[in-house]
């Protein structure tokens, strides 16, 4: 780690690398990569602490400098950080980052490591021919790896502010504001707050107490609004902006600032051609400039944190988050891990352990947000194979989840299309959260049959007195295959397939949103399952829309925010215009 590497190749950092140069051996590499490159500090700024901070390492990253390791990280998906300060040289220094995208049966997200494929089942050897190697995703989406969000390096003073948090409580037209302020070193914490034209409303002094905002602004779906508490501490000074606005489940309903919300969006993946899953920050605009035409106000962090970046663009534009740890293919007897006799999940992968510490360190990342209404445990995870298990497994992690969120916002599963009549963890949940395929994988080409099947399961959830929303449902489409008659895989079969999903849940007023599957086409590993790709999309990976995202446009832009299934809806809400 110390030397130069041999025969270096030239990698854009930050994006992930599998498609920035060609050849299978390299897309598909499997195991460690290393990243090199020298740094140099200004003598200026060497009397400061100085910290290496990286916003994703796609999964596994070692960080060496100079030769001796600073850091190590297992986990794709959120950032980490170390103080380099004392192992600093003057002059320069040689930074390496050795990267392991493998995935196991003890990562987050999950991996076979022990054969199968996407399809289930072992491939025979064949004398004298090299198999690839047996690591195969236990999820659906290309195993993009590499340094794929910014690393940046930043400098505090020696004695610094460490973290800032922050949550309100709406007192009628007031918001009582209590925070707490994390320091090392000696020195006295004070508080500025600033609104959105940078007049001053509060003020405070203290490493913790409140502060009241009077009058306060509220931060609304599609109406963004945040203020910015700078933290002063010594010499060090810290802006963390923060929103005001209440989240609650109450009986069947999504309460955002004490009204019923209705979720209009869809699942999103961080995925775009030639950055693979590395960060695209003018994709962020674009795609949420494409939420907003669409008439959406919501989408899922599918299946795993976003980008931060994406997050703070979120909390300004008033868009509501879904956010879900990277706990995909947690199910021993689906996908990759399949072996058709049925094996309890919870002891066949040991995850337990990085299950905890990404909801620690999602919501450490994530509490200020007000764009985060809800968090997801996790994305279709084997709930009912032996049902009491997943309870045992998942109970501890919900219980977690809310001691940790200073808000204690509302906390789901997202649930695999299954015998839902044996579930016991989903309806331990606060919202319950469906990924169905009724039309697709079960009853393709069969809409009355679909739709049965539907109105079969959504009578059974709604029994239940909870808020029911789908999170998944979709049809794989090629973009610019038609036919007069609806088909599987044309662009009118994907239409007809939203409207008869949507004539279902238009009728239970316990549902509160629809997110489909997906906003874009993304990448995933190849397999007979897969055209170049998922193309559930209702744009294509290029962002150019399918006849549903149209379609889709139509329903939206009439469906209010708030009150839609209530009596009350079109009375008290204008129209999206
Ligand atoms: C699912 C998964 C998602 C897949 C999707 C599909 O249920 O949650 O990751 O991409 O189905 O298209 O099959």
């Amino acid at each position: 780690m110390e030397g130069p590497l041999d025969h270096p190749l030239n990698i854009a950092v930050p994006a992930s690398y599998n498609d920035q140069q060609e050849g299978v051996n390299f897309r598909d590499h499997y195991g460690f990569v290393f990243y090199q490159r020298e740094l140099e500090v200004p003598k200026v700024l060497q009397e400061q602490r100085l910290v290496l901070r990286f916003g994703a390492v796609t999964h596994g990253a070692q960080v060496y400098l100079n030769g001796h390791r600073v850091a190590q990280h297992q986990g794709g998906f959120l950032p980490f950080e170390v103080e380099i300060t004392e192992v600093l040289r003057p002059g320069k220094n040689r930074l390496t980052v050795s990267v392991d995208n493998r995935v196991s049966q003890k990562t987050l997200p999950v991996g076979s490591d022990s054969g199968g494929n996407m399809l289930g089942g072992l491939l025979p050897e064949i004398p004298g021919i090299q198999l690839p190697p047996q690591n195969y995703p236990n999820f659906d989406f290309f195993n993009y790896a590499g340094i794929t969000r910014p690393v940046k390096l930043y400098t505090t003073p020696r004695d610094y502010i460490e973290d800032v948090t922050l949550v309100s409580r709406v007192e009628g037209n007031r918001a009582v504001v209590s925070y707490r302020v994390d320091t090392m070193g000696q020195g006295e914490v004070r508080l500025l707050i600033r609104d959105e034209e940078g007049k001053e409303v509060a003020q405070a002094v203290g490493d913790k107490g409140e502060f009241v905002i009077s009058p306060v602004h509220l931060w609304q779906p599609l109406a963004g609004y945040l203020y910015t508490a700078r933290v002063e501490f010594g010499e060090d000074c810290y802006e963390q902006t923060f929103g005001v606005r209440t989240v609650e489940v109450r009986g069947i309903e999504f309460l955002i600032n004490g009204k019923p919300f209705y979720f209009k969006g869809f699942g999103r993946h961080e995925d775009s051609p030639f950055h693979g899953r590395g960060i695209d920050e003018v994709l962020h605009v674009k795609d949420l400039s494409l939420l907003c035409w669409l008439g959406a106000n919501s989408f899922r962090t599918s299946h795993y944190p976003h980008a931060e970046e994406m997050m703070e663009l979120c909390d300004r534009e008033g868009i509501v988050v879904i956010d879900e740890t990277p706990a995909v293919g947690v199910h021993a007897n689906f996908g990759a891990m399949a072996t058709g006799t049925p094996q309890d999940t919870f002891s066949v992968l040991q995850v337990k352990e990085p299950h905890e510490e990404v909801i620690r360190d999602m919501i450490a990342r994530d509490k200020n947000h007000p764009c985060v209404v809800l968090w997801s445990l996790a994305n279709e995870s084997d709930t009912t194979t032996f049902p009491e298990k997943s309870v045992a497994y998942y109970k501890p992690l919900y219980d977690l989840a809310k001691a940790l969120d200073p808000e204690k916002r509302p906390v789901t599963i997202v649930g695999v299309q299954n015998e839902y009549q044996k579930d016991l963890t989903l309806p331990l949940m606060d919202v319950i959260c469906l990924n169905r395929y009724y039309g697709w994988y079960l009853y393709g080409g069969n809409f009355d049959a679909a739709k049965q099947a539907s109105k079969m399961e959504l009578d059974y959830w709604s029994t239940l007195g909870k808020p029911v929303m789908l999170t998944e449902y979709g049809a794989d489409t090629v973009a610019g295959l038609h036919l007069a008659t609806p088909t599987m895989f044309t662009e009118e079969y994907q239409v007809e397939f939203y409207a008869a999903v949507h004539e279902v849940v238009d009728q239970y007023p316990g549902f509160v949103g629809e997110q489909l599957w997906n906003f874009a086409d993304f990448a995933t590993i190849q397999g007979i399952m897969r055209v170049d790709g998922n193309k559930k999309g209702i744009f294509t990976r290029d962002r150019r829309p399918k006849m549903a995202a149209h379609a889709l446009r139509e329903r939206w832009r009439k469906i209010p925010n708030f009150y839609y299934k209530s009596s009350k809806a079109v009375k008290k809400e204008k129209l999206d215009e």
